[in-house]
């Protein structure tokens, strides 16, 4: 097999070249490369200075995370920046693309490191559920300070070049497009000088900056590992020298990466990648262009909708049916991203760039002129098809059609074109502009090649797709019901709201089923009769409890929107008890836990099994992006497998539920969902 390493001479430096698409990972054979070429440079006179650089998009994106599981061949990362570092020639890292993870720590190794504007930093390792195994938690305080450190290692967001070159990560800003050139340049400026390594240098520490660090991030690493052992990791060993440091963190690395949540997490990262692989379609199917989306639409959906478009640089014909509305909806994208600009998160020029390209427009005629058109008006079946006959009337030959429904059938949608072929259903999650998960509805008869455009245009608006089959809810909403109705039978068979919303949150959603009704709004899908009072959350509706909005809901809040426990709701309880007849038990937390977790898992293998869902890691995708499932414990289907499904069938026929066929099979053969 050939190398993807490369070595070519510059008169006395040496480049050293990696070519491992798709984003030269450090494998084995790149860090085999790497080794050999730092043994080159250091045997032979003659060279006087080392380029590390990549090839094709970007600079290692860090280790080679395929083998973990496998066991890391020699060398290993660790000691191969350790040997980078000790060369007593200067190393430059000539960076593009991203330097993550292992990558960022072969630049910290390297003595000098020159970048492109476009380049970005970070040690993601933490969204894996592990550190920064090669040097990392040892280098990065020393190069940029315990604080930028802390803020990089344990959130796993990068940073610009820019900023990198501010915190002293980043030397010199080379040229885009002419990296390679300025690396030479900037190495045969320091042939000659003293090498400086950053792990010589001394660790300036305050201590005060952990315990605010932990302070002010206790919410976002709730339940992590990871995020708590890096910043114990830096705190513990700021004063202490290099070696001692990395053996700290080595054994921090070995425990974390032997752990269930860095399992999960690894899971959750392959899951997200493999979502967007369509079964049955050509790799090479010929995309259709899409230059203008059309949004039907504006208020909250439609509008969150535009602004994703808008955000990514594709012009947006937005359509009301009143000027009000319209006007109010146009507002509304505004002001959400004046807001976003209030926080330096976007300059003025960006939010008057996405603003300039956004057509607010009365006539439903001006959608002619989109290559993709997206419905966000009212959940009604007779409303869809109506705007779909009249959309079918008026679109472009080629035009995509697509609804943003939660729940309809979209075949009945596409029955209403003479263009089923060109129909899909596109879920977003509300707010529309932030939610990370879409949902992309197959229709039985949309073609390959709109599902293929509308997946690769999900890439673009950053949003994380996976490809529904056309059922009541597709896949989040669908699994959402039972939870829903069992949740519900809980509270008239003896538990309490906040009993159940407790087992959701200690087990890492970020709140419960009724938590979750009071911000979505206990009045929605609600039908707006206060006199029909069918069951409690229609007496709730019907008390104008509508959750969050109103101070009141299954909790009562005060103007902080802080819950506290209401003694209405527990009278209402109560009563609705008495009316229904229910008798009422001691509710445990295992019983809460499979009526209402237990039997998502349950609708998550009977949608595998009607094939609503391509595989078992796309249902967790869904859950962990769109519903707040702590993606440490890789989405339902995966934590099924680690609960065990025997334990899962157990539970579900201990409280009388019908088992799903390929649950029942799958555990019986002792088989997992995931592979
Ligand atoms: C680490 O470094 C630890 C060090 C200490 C050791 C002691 N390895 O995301 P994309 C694959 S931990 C293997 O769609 P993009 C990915 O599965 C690592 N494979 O591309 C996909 O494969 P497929 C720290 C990887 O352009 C393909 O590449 N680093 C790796 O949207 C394309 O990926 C990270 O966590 C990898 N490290 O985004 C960075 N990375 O085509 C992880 C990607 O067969 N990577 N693949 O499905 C990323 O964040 C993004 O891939 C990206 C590119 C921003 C680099």
């Amino acid at each position: 097999m050939t190398s993807p390493m490369t070595t070519s001479r510059q008169g006395d430096i040496l480049i050293l070249t990696s070519d491992n698409p798709p984003v030269n990972a450090l494998s084995n054979a790149v860090r085999q490369g790497l080794q050999a070429g730092i043994e080159e440079a250091k045997n032979d006179d003659s060279i006087k200075a080392v380029i590390i650089t990549c090839a094709g998009k970007t600079f290692f994106a860090g280790a080679d995370i395929t083998e973990f599981t496998k066991g890391m061949q020699e060398p290993a990362l660790p000691t191969l920046v350790d040997q980078i570092e000790a060369l007593d020639k200067p190393v430059i890292a000539a960076i593009h693309g991203t330097a993550l993870g292992g990558g960022c720590e072969v630049a910290l190794a390297s003595h000098y490191r020159i970048a492109v504007p476009s380049a970005k930093f970070g040690l993601p390792e933490v969204k894996l559920g592990i550190l920064p195994g090669a040097g990392g938690t040892q280098r990065m305080p020393r190069v940029a300070g315990v604080e930028t450190a802390l803020e990089l290692a344990t959130k796993g967001d990068p940073i610009s070049a820019t900023q990198a070159q501010q915190v002293g990560l980043v030397d010199k800003l080379a040229t885009e497009g002419n990296l390679l050139a300025e690396a030479i340049a900037y190495a045969q400026e320091v042939i000659g000088q003293p090498v400086s390594r950053s792990s010589e240098r001394p660790v300036t520490v305050d201590t005060a900056v952990f315990e605010t660090f932990r302070k002010t991030n206790a919410k976002r690493f709730r339940g992590l590992d990871a995020p708590a052992t890096i910043i114990d990791l830096i705190e513990q060993t700021a004063g202490k020298p290099y070696g001692e440091g990395v053996q700290a963190e080595r054994m921090g690395f070995m425990k974390l990466i032997m752990g269930k949540q860095s399992a999960a997490l690894r899971h959750v990262f392959f899951a997200e990648r493999k979502a967007s692989k369509i079964d049955g379609i050509a790799e090479d199917v010929q995309l259709r262009p899409i230059n203008r989306v059309g949004v039907i639409g504006a208020g909250t959906m439609g509008g969150g909708i535009s602004m994703n478009f808008l955000s990514a640089g594709i012009p947006v014909t937005i359509v009301e049916m009143a000027q009000d509305a319209l006007d109010r909806g146009t507002a509304t994208i505004r002001k959400n991203y004046e807001a976003t600009a209030s926080k330096g998160k976007m300059t003025t020029e960006q939010v008057e760039g996405a603003m300039g390209i956004l057509k607010p427009t009365l006539n439903f005629d001006d959608l002619a002129e989109c290559d993709l058109i997206i419905e966000a008006v009212y959940e009604s079946m007779d409303v869809k098809k109506d705007v779909f006959g009249r959309l079918d009337k008026i679109a472009k030959p080629g035009a995509i059609l697509a609804s943003n429904t939660s729940y309809l059938n979209v075949d009945e949608i596409a029955a209403a074109t003479s263009r089923p072929q060109d129909v899909l259903g596109l879920h977003f999650f509300s707010p529309a502009n932030i939610m990370k998960l879409l949902e992309i509805v197959r229709g039985a008869k949309t073609a390959d090649d709109v599902l293929a455009t509308a997946m690769a245009l999900s890439k673009k608006i950053r949003k994380t797709a996976v490809i529904a089959g056309v059922c009541y809810g597709f896949i989040g909403n669908r699994m959402l019901m039972p939870r829903q109705v069992e949740a519900n039978h809980l509270l008239m068979e003896g538990a309490t709201p906040e009993q159940i919303d407790k087992v959701h949150v200690a087990f890492g959603m970020p709140m419960g089923p009724f938590q979750m009704a009071d911000l979505a709004g206990v009045d929605i899908g609600w039908h707006r009769d206060p006199t029909r009072i069918e069951n409690i959350r229609d007496a709730l509706a019907a008390e104008d409890r509508w959750g969050q909005k109103k101070g009141a809901g299954y909790y009562d809040y005060d103007e902080k929107r802080t819950p506290s426990n209401s003694a209405r709701v527990a009278e209402l309880i109560e009563e609705w008890r008495g009316k229904l007849g229910a008798t009422t038990h001691d509710i445990t937390e295992e019983e809460i836990m499979v009526r209402t977790f237990y039997t998502m898992v349950n609708e998550g293998a009977k949608i595998l099994e009607e094939g609503m869902a391509q595989r078992a890691s796309d249902i967790d995708v869904v859950w962990v992006y769109g519903y707040g499932w702590p993606p440490y414990k890789g989405g339902p289907m995966y934590w099924a497998d680690q609960e065990g499904l025997k334990k899962i069938v157990e539970g579900l026929e201990k409280y009388g539920f019908e088992v799903a066929p390929l649950l029942r099979k799958k555990a019986e053969k002792n088989e997992k969902f995931s592979k």
